[in-house]
């Protein structure tokens, strides 16, 4: 399997509830590696433009409205097949159908408060990474 990079955010439920230290030894202890990683208010414009794909759905208003509500952890994330991986690690998008033991199963509290993003592609990550970094802040 190739080395990959993933896009991840440890979302404004886990951040207000002190939970990024936990989600990241989650992310560790999977084997993949924090190779980027800042804390920052996401502005509505990043978070409108960040989930530009889900624009026609009646969650977005919502969805954005949460992401800007508190901090974010944004991350770059290295390892082996690492979109999957990643996937595997945080569990279904909804934690009710999440498998024990997964990032959303142990820490997310409904669907929209779910804990953890992480990338769905190879083309979703370049552009999610880009969205946040440059090559400049991944240290490998
Ligand atoms: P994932 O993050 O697992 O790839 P997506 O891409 O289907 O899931 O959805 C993006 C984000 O939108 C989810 N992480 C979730 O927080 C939110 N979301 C998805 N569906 C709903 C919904 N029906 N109501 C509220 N929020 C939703």
């Amino acid at each position: 399997m190739p080395i990959q990079r993933t896009f991840s955010i440890i979302k404004p439920d886990a951040t207000k509830r002190n939970l990024t230290g936990k989600i990241n030894a989650v992310i560790e202890e999977s084997g993949l590696r924090i190779v980027a990683q800042r804390r920052i208010r996401m502005t509505v414009a990043q978070a409108q433009n960040f989930y530009i794909e889900h624009a026609e759905r009646p969650f977005y208003g919502e969805l954005v409205e949460f992401m800007t509500s508190e901090p974010v952890v944004v991350q770059v994330l290295e390892g082996k097949n690492a979109i999957k991986h990643y996937r595997d690690v945080m569990g279904a998008t909804n934690p009710a159908d999440a498998d024990a033991g997964t990032i959303r199963a142990e820490f997310a509290l409904s669907l929209g408060e779910n804990s953890a993003h992480g990338s769905d592609s190879e083309a979703s990550a370049a552009r999610e990474i880009g969205c946040f970094f440059s090559e400049a802040d991944i240290t490998g």
